[in-house]
């Protein structure tokens, strides 16, 4: 594969202003760590370093966390619902003010497309904030008895693949309900998440009631086990989610995770084939594959498997790798070296054990993290990669004869956070969802988000449901 020097297009550099440090976000304030070094953030697409930030060390997660209890119990807790929703929508409108800025900064540190950045996750962010701030002074019908209470402090830490809506999934509700929030970005990815502080001192949001602290993963750790913490919401691998509900068993500390997947998205030989092609190339490229829910295995009826190989091979020749900053690149950057060698690894592995790879011609820029789109075919249920998360663009295909025989693979894994589902018969679709084990299921769509609908898994997904009245429960004591 050749490779090419990029360049992040300097109209689009200019319209965002990154600091060459910043601090922690405590009780309304940038601060310096107390313990602990800065790390540097780089773009995953130049491995220019972007900026210094904090390492929170467990001093200062306990500084957030007493100033999170603080405003709890003064400010924030007795307040009423009505006046909680005038800050969120104040929140959601400034993000829709600065939103070119924040899709832009979102790019830059994770390395998605800035297509998907400005055209999804930044406006899903506001969406979230509107979303719940309509709810805060109608928690009565949230589903938790007459008199529903929020936990107190939510302890949350969330992943780099999405990381400004994965932090509206987890603040939104969670202030809403009443509590206040101590949140942890992931270490690659911890630049939005920033600017969000930035913009609740723009609100004028009182002090204290969020507070953003940066740092690795022993951050989380230090954040998830503070005696202070009444609820902890995890989004991230299943490896970390084990260990989190570990750490918080026997405790009072009520807990949510969202973990890993491994979706299938299943061909019925009478789907309509060019939304389908659209929908594989969504469901699995989308973010680079970067996605919890992505339809990493492609189940397609025999009977049209050439036709969709052939369709799908030809719609990947014409996907552009490259410039996350670009309007029309389509496969951006991978978050991290750690990831790119992950994805390297396991996609190795799926050629020694026998299955064939294929990817189109495309030439990759000569600094930062990249991977072409891949597609395995030959793959059998035993392969592992048709059984472990590869979290990169790489879709592994099977087939199947009947209904039924597609309903067993897709079930047959550790996993059940999500499916897809192509055919042109309704009867076949609820079928079909009530006998896939996934907490999400889509009929001739994918990767569809929204708001107002709960998400969530089965199984090695984790539990608990964020979005929609379930997101909103799950911050409110029972
Ligand atoms: P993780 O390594 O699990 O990291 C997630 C977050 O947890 C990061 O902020 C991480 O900090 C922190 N963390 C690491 N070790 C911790 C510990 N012992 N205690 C507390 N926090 C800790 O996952 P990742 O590599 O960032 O993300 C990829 C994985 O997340 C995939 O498996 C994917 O499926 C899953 N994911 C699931 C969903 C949903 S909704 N189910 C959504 C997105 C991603 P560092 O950044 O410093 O490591």
């Amino acid at each position: 594969m050749s490779r090419f020097e990029y360049a992040p297009a300097p109209e689009s550099r200019a319209i965002v202003d990154i600091k060459s440090s910043y601090g922690l976000f405590i009780n309304g304030q940038f601060t310096d760590a107390t313990d602990g070094k800065p790390f540097k953030t780089v773009s995953p697409a130049s491995e220019e370093v972007l900026a210094e930030v904090s390492e929170a060390g467990p001093a200062d997660v306990d500084k957030a966390v007493r100033a999170a209890r603080k405003a709890f119990e003064k400010v924030w807790g007795p307040m009423s619902g009505k006046d909680r929703a005038k800050y969120l929508f104040r929140i959601a409108r400034l993000i829709q003010e600065r939103s070119r800025e924040l899709a832009v900064l979102e790019s830059l540190d994770n390395g998605k497309p800035i297509r998907e950045s400005r055209d999804v996750d930044i406006p899903l962010v506001a969406a979230h904030f509107f979303y719940y701030a309509g709810w805060a002074d109608k928690l009565e019908y949230a589903g938790v008895g007459d008199d529903p209470q929020p936990w107190g402090v939510a302890g949350q830490v969330i992943p780099w693949n999405f990381p400004m809506l994965m932090l509206a999934w987890k603040i939104a509700p969670a202030l809403a309900a009443g509590n206040t929030v101590v949140l942890k970005p992931a270490e690659t990815t911890p630049l939005t998440a920033l600017a969000f502080a930035e913009i609740c001192q723009q609100a004028d949001l009182p002090p204290g009631v969020v507070n953003i602290v940066t740092g690795a993963g022993r951050t989380g750790q230090a954040l998830v086990e503070h005696e202070g913490v009444d609820k902890v919401a995890f989004t991230g691998s299943t490896e970390v989610g084990r260990a989190i509900a570990k750490s918080v068993a026997g405790t009072h500390k009520a807990v949510t995770l969202e973990l890993g997947g491994k979706a299938a998205n299943i061909v019925f030989e009478d789907a309509p084939i060019d939304q389908t092609i659209e929908g594989i190339v969504n469901g699995i490229f989308f973010n680079q594959g970067h996605v919890c829910c992505a339809g990493s295995r492609l189940l397609v009826q025999e009977s049209v498997y050439d036709e969709v190989l052939a369709r799908l091979k030809r719609r990947m020749g014409t996907l552009r790798v490259g410039d996350p900053l670009d309007k029309n690149t389509d496969i951006g950057a991978i978050n991290s070296a750690a990831q790119l060698a992950k994805i390297r690894e396991l996609s190795q592995i799926g050629e020694d054990e026998g299955a064939e790879r294929w990817s189109p011609e495309c030439e990759l820029p000569a600094h930062g993290y990249w991977f072409p789109p891949t597609v395995f075919t030959g793959v059998s249920q035993a392969h592992r990669i048709a059984r472990e998360e590869i979290f990169g663009p790489v879709l592994s295909v099977l087939t199947f004869r009947t209904p039924q025989e597609a309903v067993e693979k897709a079930n047959n894994t550790p996993f059940g956070l999500s499916a897809g589902i192509w055919t042109d018969k309704g009867s076949r679709i609820l079928w079909m969802a009530n006998q896939l084990r996934a907490g999400v299921v889509w009929a001739n769509t994918f990767n569809r988000f929204d708001p107002t609908s709960p998400f969530g898994g089965y199984k090695e997904s984790g539990y608990g449901r964020e979005g929609g009245r379930h997101g909103l429960e799950a911050y409110l004591a029972h």
